[in-house]
């Protein structure tokens, strides 16, 4: 692999991102004709033998446990941040500086003000050709990004609503300890900036078009949980499960709870479900769900959109499959039709395998990573950008605003 042909890559954090990300890098040019080759360079992790382990395990040629070691290193081009998102800030805006470009996980920051520094510092990284983008990764989804092609090119006429949720059930148990995600200064938010803004990110692309006010309602269902049992790592950096379950605890005495060790009980402080309404600057109505307490729900990340002309729904959990109602057929034969988005021309489809075999979550990482390397060979801007990023903050934060005012419209700020 010459200095030329590679990207050497650099990535923060290690739990059930950093395990999907390693996978796509790993993979993206083994199924994709790329011009440069990812280079598996380094991963950080703050522990050093869970680094160690996990740098072995998904095939990292070495570990460190500073993150800000990757923005000397020359075989370094690209940080890679899978952390929670208190720390995506300063590594991202850091890394710009340093000329890296940055891949940042969703979502792209826990307040506005940090998402706008980034952004900022994003614009002025461009004007020296460092790129950066943030990690919706179900905009990769093939029938995802058939149905923003059917909407784009007036199959569904004007856009009248768009219905999205996001769908989980991981914390249903009141003994679920207090993981990160469920402290607000390590996530910003619950099931809110989690989830709700993929689905938020998600209407907004299918559309092609943005939100420009919301009325929102939040609720914690269960209002404090056992602290996690201590762990040799922070929340973050363990190795994946697989799972939510997997990315364990920080440690409860380095955020000033009681160092019970898993005794003790700690206040959940962010939502647990989020339901919102918006209105779109084209004059579509979208009404919003985003929760953890959707008993037996896995990852049910659904979209429908209402046209003039037609309608498409999409479920993740029949993630190659694209409902499309035509309503210019003849109504005595006229139904949505199931599309197999599996053909070798749809989207992204035709580097994997033949028609109906389908494709996973993994897949949409491997997408997001083969368009960003692409578009770091071509100098061109890879998407979603941090401005693109901001956008869905400013609309997440309009919902809390307009929750803490008793659901209160609020328009969606700039
Ligand atoms: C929530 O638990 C979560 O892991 C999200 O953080 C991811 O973005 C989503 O892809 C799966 O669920």
């Amino acid at each position: 692999m010459t200095a030329a042909s590679r990207l050497g890559v650099g990535m923060v954090g290690h739990a059930f991102m950093g395990a999907a990300h390693s996978q796509a890098w790993r993979t993206a040019g083994r199924f994709f004709d790329l011009p440069l080759e990812p280079d598996l360079a380094v991963l950080c992790g703050r522990d050093a033998g869970r680094a160690a382990e996990a740098a072995a395990r998904w095939g990292w040629r070495e570990s460190v446990t500073d993150w800000k070691d990757l923005l000397d290193r020359g075989d370094v081009d690209l940080v890679d941040i899978c952390t929670p998102g208190d720390t995506h800030a300063e590594i991202a805006i850091a890394a710009l500086e340093a000329g890296k470009h940055v891949l940042c996980e969703k979502p792209l920051a826990n307040t506005v003000a940090e998402a706008r520094a980034m952004a900022d510092a994003a614009a002025r990284a461009q004007a020296r050709g460092v790129r950066s983008t943030v990690g919706f990764n179900y905009r990769r989804v093939p029938a995802v990004a058939l149905a923003r092609q059917l909407v784009a090119d007036g199959r569904i006429g004007e856009v009248r609503h768009v219905r999205g949720t996001y769908l989980q059930d991981w914390i249903v148990d009141p003994e679920f300890p207090l993981v990160w995600r469920l402290q607000r200064d390590r996530a910003g938010s619950g099931a809110l900036g989690d989830i709700g803004a993929h689905v938020v990110d998600l209407a907004q692309f299918v559309t092609g078009d943005l939100l420009t006010g919301v009325s929102g309602l939040t609720e914690t269902f269960v209002r404090e949980r056992p602290l996690p049992a201590a762990s040799p790592s922070q929340g973050g950096d363990t190795a994946a499960t697989g799972s939510q379950q997997g990315d364990t605890a920080e440690m409860p005495e380095s955020r000033g709870l009681s160092a019970s060790g898993g005794t003790g009980r700690g206040t959940v402080d962010v939502d647990d479900a989020a339901l919102f309404l918006g209105r779109f600057a084209g004059g579509g109505l979208a009404s919003f769900e985003a929760t953890r307490f959707a008993t037996g729900r896995k990852n049910a990340l659904r979209l429908e959109v209402n046209g003039s002309l037609g309608s498409l729904a999409f479920d993740f959990e029949a993630m190659n499959e694209l409902s499309f109602f035509d309503g210019t057929e003849d109504a005595a034969t006229a139904g949505f039709r199931r599309i197999l988005v599996t053909e070798p021309g749809h989207p992204y489809a035709g580097s994997w395998w033949p028609p109906g075999h389908g494709l996973g979550y993994e897949h949409t990482f491997t997408h997001e990573v083969a368009d960003l390397v692409r578009d770091l060979a071509a100098g061109t801007d890879p998407v979603p950008s941090f401005a693109d990023g901001l956008q869905v903050q400013l609309v997440l934060d309009a919902v809390e605003r307009s929750a803490a005012r008793g659901s209160a419209w609020e328009e969606i700020g700039s």
